[in-house]
């Protein structure tokens, strides 16, 4: 799963990435909207997976994973004739955004549109996104519409005519300024939207970097989108913090009243948000949390460990991590009755223990 971080030049991108991934990417007050991308895979925390581990006591233990794109280069004006194309390339594969709305005031850091105004910036980069989409919504729409006109209804088929009524949906509703992740639509028409790379489709947390730790972000910031979450998060000092080791980083939160990094906050909101779930394997070699899609059957979940678990599964063994806990043990457990064999129609749920088994 990927996530791009966006916003303003000098909205502090780089330095949220820094915070979010402990890496220690330059970030710079000039360098205005230049495109680069910087790209870090990250361990998304996760308690049951530190439990698990203690439990087992395994040579390896291995967190889910999110990975994080740090996407410069976007400015008031790039959506008008559309975004230049190593632009798009990076931001339509994502899954989703971090978009980093600046609230700290600093004079040596220049703020592209002068002032300070998080209102102001999360609407910019907001009609930016709503334009790019509607030049890619209207484009497919008019050359669906010349072929339909070409061939004839009947030619083109049903297809064409679901797609034109889907499209023209979409256009409406960009065209009342507010963004496709507002509009409900149903499994399939996500799953056929998938390769247009609509921007406002993609869910997005809001992260307002304010200069200090701040409880409330909707002080800077009030949004009325769906699949959006909002967050504040203090990056310079955060960025800071992911760089020490254990020790002085305890000392440094407690300095500024922190009491778990910010950072985790964010990974786990932007897990959270999009639409998947933690499973978990468990034994002497490995502990480990794998993310699925929420609704995923169990083969689909094997097929995430090895496409071999998926092509030979037969059952799996499952328990919930509550219940593994409160009998302690796998032994305990089965006497008890509470590992269960699921089959091929399974759902999968968030917390699952599974066993694979399977044969090829
Ligand atoms: N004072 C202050 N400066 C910050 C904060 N966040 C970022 N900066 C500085 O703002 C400048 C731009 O940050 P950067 O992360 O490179 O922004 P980007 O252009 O969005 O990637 C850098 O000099 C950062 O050190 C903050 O919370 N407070
Ligand atoms: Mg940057």
């Amino acid at each position: 799963m990927q996530l791009g971080i966006i916003g303003l030049p000098n909205s502090g991108k780089t330095t949220v990435f820094n915070a979010l991934t402990g890496s220690n990417y330059e970030t710079s007050g000039v360098s205005g909207g230049k495109l680069a991308i910087n790209t870090a895979v990250v361990n998304v925390p996760d308690v049951r997976v530190d439990k698990l581990s203690a439990i087992f006591q395994p040579k390896k233990t291995t967190y889910p994973t999110i990975t994080y794109v740090d996407i410069g280069g976007l400015e008031k004006g790039v959506g008008e004739e559309g975004l230049p194309g190593p632009l798009r390339n990076a931001l339509s594969p994502v899954d989703g955004f971090i978009h980093v709305i600046r609230a700290f005031a600093d004079d040596t850091v220049p703020h592209p549109q002068v002032t300070i105004d998080p209102q102001r910036d999360l609407e910019i980069v907001d009609t930016e996104f709503l334009l790019t989409d509607l030049i890619t919504v209207e484009n497919r729409l008019s050359r669906l519409t010349e072929e339909v006109q070409k061939k004839g209804k009947k030619a083109a088929g049903r297809s064409a005519e679901e797609e034109i009524e889907l499209l023209t949906r979409l256009k409406d509703h960009l065209e009342e300024d507010s963004p496709l992740r507002n509009l409900n639509l149903d499994e399939e028409e996500k799953t056929f939207l998938k390769g247009f790379g609509l921007l406002t489709l993609k869910p997005q947390v809001i992260v307002v970097n304010t200069e200090v730790p701040v409880d409330d972000p909707t002080q800077f910031v009030t949004v009325e989108h769906q699949n959006t979450i909002l967050l504040a998060l203090p990056a310079q000092i955060e960025s800071e913090i992911a760089q020490l080791d254990e020790a002085d980083r305890q000392i440094f939160m407690d300095e500024y009243g922190i009491a778990e990094p910010g950072a985790n906050r964010v990974i786990r909101a932007s897990y959270d948000l999009m639409s998947i779930q933690t499973f978990f394997t468990v034994g002497e070699d490995e502990v480990r949390g794998w993310s699925v899609s929420i609704g995923a059957t169990a083969p689909e979940a094997a097929g995430v460990i090895h496409s071999d678990l998926q092509r030979g599964f037969i059952r799996a063994e499952c328990i919930t991590y509550e219940d593994f806990i409160a009998y302690g043990s796998m032994t305990k457990a089965k006497t008890e009755g509470k590992v269960r064999l699921e089959g091929k129609q399974y759902l999968v749920r968030d917390g699952d223990i599974m066993n694979i088994r399977f044969s090829v």
